[in-house]
């Protein structure tokens, strides 16, 4: 078990480092946004996923330091980068229920200049099923900045449509998991559904986790628009900015 003191001695030695993964067009390969992933890589023990150290920093109350630091760091690197990408961060519902993160947000983005519009928060369902009324409070707030919202593991959660009337979505990414499960008649239903959903609604979809190249190209044949996975890259502190090659796949 990490201890929370281990973990606050590690965002004071800088062991928290933030990977970029890329999302690209899937018909043209441009990259139009990249995922910021949070690393600790201890001297010991080595990587340490942050599906254990995010859950050790809201335990010892040092969520809003660690998400801090990533938004930082993320915001800091997309201001160098061509404007045609996006940058992603994740947050986790503890730290959108704290109240503060609008305040850190506004916050961050005076001090990177980094234009609102280039940034998006990922959000899982999940931040709707307790304090359903704070959460899309400040999702309210952060949107009026100017900043995207992304519905992130879309499907598996708590799949209640009805907030997509309540806060201004600009994209879904559905989980990875409906992807792995192709071929299959009903996953192919969904995905299709959810893509029709989407742009009905004038909103982006994301395909996540694309590892095999007959996915792709499913994908591609449905007009799925933008996707996300190992084979158009890993997770990685020098993204690719401008375009995958995707006819090496
Ligand atoms: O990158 P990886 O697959 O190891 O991530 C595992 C989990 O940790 C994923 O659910 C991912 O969304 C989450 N995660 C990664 N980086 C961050 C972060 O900076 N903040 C939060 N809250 N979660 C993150
Ligand atoms: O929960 P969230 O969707 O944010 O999770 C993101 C995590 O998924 C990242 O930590 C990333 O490392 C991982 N990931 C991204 N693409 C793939 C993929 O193609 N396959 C698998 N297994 N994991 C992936
Ligand atoms: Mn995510
Ligand atoms: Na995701």
């Amino acid at each position: 078990l990490l201890q929370e003191q281990e973990f606050l001695e590690a965002l004071d030695r800088n062991e928290i480092s933030v990977a970029y993964q890329p999302i690209a067009d899937l018909m043209t390969g441009q990259v139009m946004c990249v995922e910021a992933l949070a690393r600790w890589y201890h001297p010991k023990r080595g990587a340490i996923s942050p599906a254990i150290f995010v859950e050790t920093a809201e335990r010892g109350g040092l969520i809003d330091r660690l998400g801090e630091a990533i938004l930082r760091r993320a915001c800091k690197d997309a201001a160098q980068w061509p404007d045609t990408v996006q940058i992603n961060v994740n947050l986790s519902p503890k730290q959108l229920i704290s109240g503060r993160f609008p305040a850190l947000l506004a916050r961050v983005l005076e001090e990177t200049g980094l234009p609102p519009s280039r940034l998006g928060i990922e959000i899982t369902e999940n931040v709707f099923i307790d304090f359903a009324d704070d959460s899309i409070k400040q999702l309210r707030t952060i949107s009026s900045y100017g900043v995207k919202i992304i519905l992130d593991d879309f499907g598996t959660g708590y799949s209640s449509l009805s907030y997509l009337m309540m806060i201004e979505v600009d994209g879904l990414k559905i989980d990875a998991s409906f992807l792995r499960q192709l071929p299959d008649r009903k996953v192919e239903a969904i995905i299709r559904t959810v893509a029709r959903l989407t742009a009905d609604l004038n909103i982006y979809l994301v395909a996540e986790g694309i590892e095999q190249p007959e996915h792709l190209a499913w994908l591609r044949e449905n007009g799925i628009q933008f996707g996300q996975g190992f084979l158009l890259g890993r997770p990685r502190a020098d993204p690719p900015l401008d375009f995958i090659d995707l006819a090496a796949n």
